[in-house]
């Protein structure tokens, strides 16, 4: 294990460009919101400094409205597409994207400052890190949950992390393809083989969105009643929710007086997680927040109300025992989607491989829930998948092949954070 370790190590310093490490060489050339969550996790186990300035980088990004982008673009690159002139967002240094994605920094602040080693170095970092994440968290219900439903609209696929899991297909087929769309090259299918990638028209949907916040000026309220495309996203209800509880607990420890504000807002995202509760499935669905229903295809994110921390005991027993059914059906948990489903497929992106990410958020919920086996089965999974493939992007969840990009930041670090 020694070796993969070290191996892991090498991984996030060869990704390293000087303060903010890219997802992976060619394919991903730039800063990513939650990847840099999960990397400086990873980076914390061997380079603590190191490990905070990732997530400071991350903020130079930060828009003055508090919206923290899902990609911020410190230094031109030819290699990826939609670069920042396609994006045209009113930030220009460093010029970013005009989206958002699963926050998961605040949870990952606190983790970090309760692991640390250097205890006084944690301390001013996370104490100088916690405006930003308010300002960040309050863009949140002020920009995307105008009416205080509980629940945060998401405008685009790429927003949710999970771009082209089939929980998307009906809400983007709804969105038009822009008559004037510019022409354009992906850059994506020339890094990795097109079977693993998503389809082109979902790419020229992906891009007419873009079109519709330019057209939009960017301006959050318009696009809550104008997007073509609105969704509730359990990656983003319940990394927001457990977000919140930890920023509370940072807001306490280090006086800054916000909890009563925090806790209402986790008082109206609790029992609206719940309310996307399916008790025939025995799991939660996504929802379509333009037809205003729940979208009954199973996701891994389906189980993240566990990472919340917002289910009953009684639901959380009933999830496990749905992932339990989902384990007949593969070799390795977790798939992100339902194997059962007519819409898995087993090497396509979001629509069937297994990502490490997504199964370290869902066994933290799984311990927390007491469901220790269950945690320990996919934290060996994913032990399991690195030493048989390698640290890539994803994993077959049938074969075990290693799919899309390879030495991959956000693997290398779960990795180093998980494995004993
Ligand atoms: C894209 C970087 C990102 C992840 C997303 C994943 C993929 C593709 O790669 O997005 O073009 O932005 O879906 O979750 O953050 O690893």
């Amino acid at each position: 294990m020694n070796h993969l370790r070290q191996q892991a190590q090498e991984i996030l310093q060869a990704n390293d460009r000087g303060g903010f490490t890219v997802p992976t060489a060619g394919l991903y050339p730039f800063q990513w919101l939650w990847d840099a969550g999960f990397t400086a996790l990873g980076w914390m186990r061997f380079d603590e400094q190191r490990a905070w300035r990732e997530l400071e980088t991350l903020f130079q990004g930060q828009w003055p409205n508090g919206m923290l982008p899902h990609i911020v673009f410190h230094r031109p690159e030819a290699s990826y597409f939609p670069g920042p002139e396609r994006w045209g967002t009113p930030q220009a240094s460093p010029p970013t994207s005009g989206i958002t994605q699963p926050p998961v920094l605040a949870s990952f602040v606190r983790r970090m400052l309760e692991g640390a080693r250097d205890r006084a170095l944690a301390e001013e970092k996370a104490r100088a890190l916690y405006p930003k994440l308010l300002a960040y968290h309050r863009w949140f219900k002020r920009a995307r949950d105008p009416e205080d439903t509980g629940l945060m609209a998401c405008y685009h696929p790429w927003e949710t992390g999970a771009d082209n899991s089939p929980a998307w297909d009906e809400a983007l087929a709804q969105v038009p393809v822009d008559p004037d769309l510019p022409p354009y090259t992906r850059r994506d299918t020339g890094h990795v083989d097109p079977s693993q990638r998503p389809r082109q028209e979902e790419y020229d949907r992906y891009l007419s969105l873009l079109e519709v916040y330019k057209r939009d000026g960017y301006d959050p309220l318009r696009l809550y009643t104008q997007c073509p495309f609105r969704v509730a996203s359990l990656l983003i209800d319940c990394v927001l929710h457990r977000a919140n509880r930890d920023l509370r607990a940072l807001s306490q420890r280090f006086g800054f007086g916000h909890e009563a504000e925090i806790t209402g807002w986790l008082s109206r995202s609790a029992p609206a997680i719940e309310a996307l509760w399916d008790e025939q499935a025995g799991l939660y669905f996504n929802r379509d927040l333009i037809q205003n229903g729940p979208i009954r295809v199973g996701v891994s994110a389906s189980f993240l109300p566990l990472y919340a921390g917002s289910s009953s005991p009684q639901r959380a027993e009933r999830l496990a025992q749905t992932l339990r059914s989902w384990a007949q059906q593969v070799r390795y948990l977790v798939p992100s989607t339902d194997p059962s489903s007519p819409r898995f497929e087993p090497q396509r992106y979001w629509r069937g491989p297994v990502w490490a990410v997504l199964n370290r958020l869902i066994a933290w919920g799984l311990e927390e829930y007491g469901q220790t086996e269950l945690a320990e089965r996919l934290r060996q999974d994913t032990l399991a998948l690195v030493r048989a493939s390698g640290f890539s992007e994803y994993y077959h969840p049938r074969t075990g092949a290693g799919l899309g990009g390879g030495a991959f930041s956000w693997t290398a670090a779960v990795f180093l954070d998980w494995a004993e």
